[in-house]
């Protein structure tokens, strides 16, 4: 039985850990926590994952040992695989200022944007302030994004993949859901176009389901439908 126990959705947040498990050919046991049926609240659940969220990891191999929270998993998988994470200290704190800057920024305005905008709109609540103010804030973190790219890329950090991309490109590549244009932003679209070609964000993509929506990809109406019936408002 693999030691790593990934417990996620077919999200921005849960795709994360899976592309670096996928990158990092680690061997890991999957369960799919279905919002539809509120697993994501059950008790036994919210033993290992108190914020009642996806995703979770379990470390069968140190004792159960439980982590939440999308990139403190992330952290905890480049520790321990020595993966993705850089030792110098300098590289090392730029992988960690932008992985910070995604979960403190892109994905929370990203988040709300997308919930406004495909959860309560779609449910009868329109909030055209909301849906503005995140909008716009979210493309002016896609511009962040797009200005340091353009110092040289080819990754978030110069020349090495870490888990800040791996962190940030779900939440950026999702700016369809999320209503943000990423016109004008070719850095962005250009990195957004390297990491749409590795086979293991292709392979974490399809995990736990495919979720083409996302992406304005196949039946976006249904995708609508389909994700704003998981949640009550
Ligand atoms: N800061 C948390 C956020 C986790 C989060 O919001 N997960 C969403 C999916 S992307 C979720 O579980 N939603 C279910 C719910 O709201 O009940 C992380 O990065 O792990």
């Amino acid at each position: 039985m693999a030691d790593l126990h990934l417990y996620t959705a077919p999200t921005m947040n849960g795709w994360k850990p899976l592309i670096f498990l996928e990158e990092a050919e680690l061997p890991y046991a999957l369960t799919y926590v279905r919002f539809d049926r509120k697993e994501q609240k059950a008790p036994d659940y919210l033993e290992l994952n108190p914020n009642g969220r996806i995703p979770t990891l379990v470390d069968r191999g140190n004792g159960d040992f439980a982590v939440f929270e999308s990139a403190a998993i992330l952290w905890y998988l480049a520790e321990k695989s020595g993966r993705f994470l850089p030792e110098d200290p300098k590289r090392r704190s730029q992988t960690l200022q932008w992985l910070f800057f995604q979960m403190a920024g892109v994905g929370p305005m990203m988040g709300q944007a997308m919930w406004f905008r495909r959860i309560a709109a779609p449910k009868g609540h329109d909030v055209p302030l909301a849906i503005e103010r995140y909008t716009n804030e979210s493309r002016r973190l896609l511009e962040v994004l797009d200005g340091q790219l353009a110092k040289g890329g080819p990754f978030l950090i110069g020349d090495e993949y870490t888990i800040a991309d791996m962190a940030t490109y779900p939440w950026a590549r999702s700016h369809y859901w999320a209503g943000v244009s990423v016109e004008g932003l070719e850095h962005l679209q250009a990195w957004f176009e390297r990491l749409d070609a590795r086979p293991a964000i292709q392979r974490a993509l399809q995990l736990p389901e495919p979720r083409p929506a996302f992406f304005g990809e196949g039946d976006v109406a249904e995708g609508v439908t389909k994700n704003a019936a998981q949640f009550e408002l």
